[in-house]
């Protein structure tokens, strides 16, 4: 019998054995927590410390202890509209908010650093062409390892009380070749070699719209500013930030440990999701008949994709329990600027329509609009309706934060990250001596 029907034999049984267990133990305590937050992913249980920001599950991220109001109200903005990325990440490196000086000085330190080495694009080329955006954006950071500082003053001997230096030049270095390693993957999608001229008067994020072949369009120039300053950071649990934290702590380099992250925010559950949204709404219209459906079509059309099986895309969150303000941020942006477009009016309709339908489950969590919802409305108005794109612009923002956190993990030393786990088998075990205890009672 072939290894896979076998594996099955095994598989599925012990699939509903664990699913009871998980039930029966879920409040079995495990020190603090319980054994059900343990087979939830962690959720809920504190033991990772991360410096840059913090979410609360029902006001949502604070960068620095600042709420997203307060930052749209406090950050340097653009004259022509949009809070300046780069200062976001002053923001949360420095732990007070920027100058319109600090900023500008900034944005043209990045720019200076944003030469990617010829080989990188190289490396890209030969890739087939319909290689999903994020795979490639993955494979050019990795394929700039070779030009580590961090990896290079290890190597040599550095000390480790001075090796947070090398790391700061390569998240520097990383920052500001990004946008030109998205911008390669953009062209590529649609058959040109993009103009990487640096334009030493615009911003970091004008440039990468420039770049991106958007840079007479104001609003499109105007929302990829709010985009990258409001996805940066979101405290060290979620999967990129996460795994950009985990991958480091072995002292990996940003190269190595950003790479690495970019394969998690790929994920449909995680980074994704932004163009799942719209890829759903599209086919959903296209099922439909076009134009935006009522309440009653989207209705079904939501049941329908949870009775196959399927998520709803662009709501819930792993730790988030109200609307997230940062989807807010972006959906005012809509509302504001592009409410008449028939994608924006659908994500209005599915505001109104999803969450009574996730919360009639009596298992979502948190039945509200997550990040993602708006997202891809937005772009595909402006004319960037590569979708598959999506995720690689929430890449380049979601370094802003894990850079500077990890930049932090260096300086201040923290040791190799290494959480004990445990095995259903133990979990058993423990819970079977755990019901004979009280049943002694
Ligand atoms: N649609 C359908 N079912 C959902 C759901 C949704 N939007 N959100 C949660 N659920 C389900 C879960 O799949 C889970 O079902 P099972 O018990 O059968 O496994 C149940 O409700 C309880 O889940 P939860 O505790 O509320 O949520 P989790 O922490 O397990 O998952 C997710 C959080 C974000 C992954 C989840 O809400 C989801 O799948 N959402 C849709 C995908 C999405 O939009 N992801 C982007 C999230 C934001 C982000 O990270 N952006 O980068």
């Amino acid at each position: 019998m072939p290894i896979k029907e076998k594996f099955r034999k095994v598989a599925l049984p012990y699939r509903e054995e664990i699913r009871n267990l998980r039930k029966e133990a879920a409040e079995m305590p495990l020190g603090e927590y319980t054994v059900g937050q343990a087979y939830r992913g962690a959720k809920g249980i504190r033991s990772i410390v991360y410096e840059t920001s913090s979410v609360d599950p029902f006001e949502g991220i604070r960068y620095q202890g600042y709420s997203i109001p307060e930052m749209l109200a406090q950050l340097p903005a653009h004259p022509e509209g949009g809070p300046y990325p780069e200062g976001a990440f002053y923001l949360l490196l420095m732990g007070k908010m920027p100058s319109e000086q600090d900023v500008k000085e900034l944005s043209r330190e990045l720019l200076q650093r944003s030469e990617v080495p010829p080989h990188v694009f190289e490396v890209l080329d030969r890739m087939p062409e319909d290689t999903h955006p994020m795979a490639q954006f993955s494979m050019g950071i990795l394929a700039m390892e070779p030009t580590s500082a961090f990896a290079r003053a290890y190597r040599e001997g550095v000390s480790r009380y001075d090796l947070w230096e090398y790391m700061f030049e390569d998240v520097l270095n990383l920052l500001g070749r990004l946008p030109k390693i998205a911008a390669y993957i953009y062209g590529r999608m649609r058959g040109v070699k993009p103009d990487l001229t640096v334009n030493p008067d615009d911003d970091w994020a004008g440039n990468f719209a420039n770049w991106l072949g958007f840079g007479e369009h104001q609003s499109f120039r105007h929302f990829l500013r709010l985009y990258l300053m409001l996805l940066a950071d979101h405290e060290g649990g979620n999967v990129s930030a996460h795994t950009n934290r985990l991958v480091g702590s072995a002292l990996s380099d940003v190269y190595f440990s950003y790479s690495a992250a970019m394969n998690g925010l790929a994920g449909p559950l995680h980074g994704l999701a932004n163009q799942e949204v719209i890829r759903w709404i599209l086919q959903m219209k296209q099922e439909l008949g076009g134009g935006v459906p009522t309440d009653a079509q989207l209705k079904e059309y939501v049941e329908g994709t949870l009775h196959a099986g399927r998520v709803i895309p662009g709501f819930g969150h792993g730790v988030l329990r109200r609307t997230d303000p940062r989807f807010k941020a972006q959906f005012e942006f809509a509302m504001k600027h592009i409410s008449a477009d028939e994608n924006v009016r659908i994500v209005d309709a599915l505001f109104r329509v999803v969450p009574p339908i996730l919360e009639a489950t009596g298992k979502v969590k948190n039945p509200w609009p997550n990040v993602d919802l708006a997202t891809g409305a937005v772009f595909y108005h402006y004319g960037l309706e590569e979708f598959n794109f999506y995720t690689v612009l929430f890449g380049v923002s979601r370094a802003i934060g894990t850079s500077a956190a990890l930049t932090w993990d260096r300086v201040l030393m923290y040791p190799i990250e290494r959480p004990k786990s445990i095995t259903s088998r133990w979990i058993r075990e423990q819970w079977e001596q755990y019901k004979e205890s009280r049943e002694g009672l």
